[in-house]
């Protein structure tokens, strides 16, 4: 007999984006700038010197989009909303005009049945705010539980799934330690104090929601699982270290209230003492966690890798994708069940998935072919299915990306779409992979099979 994949009823299917990488227009309407704004004209920074003052721009075709995600079918939208088009300088006035993007946006969903899945902070800090110290502030939980409020009070009423931060370990590995996105900072010292104070800027935003809020709030962690590459205790203790940095540094404060201890390790003199009470304001209940699934690491011990004294071992036999990541879907079940484990049974989505690869040009009227994607979807989602079959409390599901999108400082050469973005026409060309997963939310999961 063959296996069925059928999803419970009610899963939500969706797919997601995030402003800078698709909307254009950045200082339109009264919007300030924000820190991509102003990484993205640096020289140096961008590959390919690509920007995003154009990129897909959805700013100006929200309508069009919505289109295209309703051909999909999708029941959920994740995107992001730009705070710097709300309140130009961070804190204080707030710009009429960019408000009223979100709000047509968030009715045109909803025109189309498309449930909102809102992300308030997604990267683009106001520059303004840098200039005050950006998260390296303490003020920035304030900063933070001002603007969030406004869009509380603005769109509550329509949007019923809202997250407070994506990602912090990216935002402050690459923002703090590595300096390869924005802000661009080289600091050890500087990475653990961004990173604390994105956890109390999103405890203090679900406080706040709580007051006003009717519907549900909560946080969004890119989890990579790490796999010892021997049994050798010193690639085990490497491998642990790896772990905490990239995963538990982000869900232990927000769901346990408190920090491994591996982090003192790869931190050493940099790892501040943070106060007690912090972590009451980290610890703040949430009504789901969002896990953005890409890979996973195999991963060794290596006296110069960099802050955790571990090195990735590439696995020459298993296919990568364009960014060089492993395709390995073993890894988003580990990571679904090592969560519940570690962290109880709490709802989850799944709030970001998929894959670059090259897509060959179609012509005029085709599909463009990427099986290779297909294939990457095809194997995650039934993986998302057996663990739902273990027990996993999982709610729904938002591919990355609906559009071919700026790939943040890797620029437009990675796509990650469902749908192909010719950068110069703007024109969008369904891919084989939009097809198939289309196909698969008209059936709640059985085109797996
Ligand atoms: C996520 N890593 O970024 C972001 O949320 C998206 O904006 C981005 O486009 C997407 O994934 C694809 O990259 C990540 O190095 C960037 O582990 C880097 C990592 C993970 C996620």
């Amino acid at each position: 007999m063959t296996r069925s994949y059928r999803f419970p009823d009610g899963f939500i299917w969706g797919a997601a984006t995030s402003a800078y990488q698709i909307e254009g227009s950045p200082l339109a309407d009264g919007a300030g700038p924000s820190i991509w704004q102003r990484f993205a004209h640096t020289p140096g920074m961008m590959a390919n010197g690509d920007h995003g003052d154009v990129a897909c721009d959805h700013y100006r075709r929200y309508k069009d989009d919505v289109r295209l995600m309703r051909a999909l079918g999708l029941h959920g939208y994740r995107f992001s909303v730009a705070w710097a088009r709300v309140l130009p300088e961070g804190t204080g006035r707030v710009n009429q005009q960019g408000l009223d993007f979100y709000s047509r946006l968030v009715d045109e969903l909803l025109e189309n049945d498309i449930d909102p899945n809102v992300t308030l902070f997604h990267w683009d800090l106001p520059a303004a705010l840098d200039d005050r110290g950006g998260w390296l502030n303490r003020d920035s939980a304030h900063w933070f539980t001002e603007y969030a409020s406004v869009m509380f009070k603005v769109l509550d009423d329509r949007v019923k799934r809202w997250s407070t931060i994506n990602e912090p370990w990216v935002v402050t590995d690459g923002g703090y330690l590595h300096g390869a996105l924005a802000p661009g900072h080289r600091s050890k010292y500087e990475a653990p104090i961004a990173a604390h104070n994105l956890m109390r800027a999103s405890g203090a935003g679900i406080q706040a929601y709580r007051a006003v809020g009717r519907h549900e709030i909560g946080v969004v962690f890119n989890i990579e699982p790490k796999y010892p590459a021997s049994q050798r205790p010193e690639d085990i203790a490497a491998t642990r270290r790896a772990h905490a940095y990239m995963n538990e540094q982000f869900a232990d404060p927000a769901l346990l209230g408190s920090y491994p201890p591996e982090l003192k390790e790869v931190f050493g003199d940099a790892w501040p003492d943070f106060p007690a009470e912090d972590f009451q304001l980290t610890r703040q209940p949430v009504d789901f966690v969002g896990i953005n699934y890409y890979t996973r690491s195999v991963v060794k011990h290596d006296d110069d890798g960099y802050p955790c004294r571990a090195s990735r071992v590439r696995q020459p036999h298993i296919t990568h994708t364009e960014t060089d990541w492993e395709v390995y879907e073993q890894g988003l079940t580990d990571t679904l069940m090592w969560f519940k484990d570690r962290y109880g049974g709490l709802p989850l989505y799944v709030t970001e998935n998929g894959a670059a690869f090259y897509d060959p040009p179609a012509a005029e009227g085709d599909v463009v072919e990427d099986p290779l994607r297909v294939a990457y979807l095809r194997k995650h989602l039934r993986a998302l299915h057996q663990c739902i079959e273990n027990g996993v409390n999982l709610k729904g599901y938002y591919a990355w990306s609906l559009l071919d999108n700026l790939e943040w400082s890797l620029g437009f050469a990675k796509r990650f779409g469902l749908y192909h973005v010719d950068y110069a026409s703007l024109k969008r060309t369904p891919k084989a992979s939009a097809k198939f997963y289309a196909k698969v939310i008209e059936t709640n999961g059985e085109a797996l099979a």
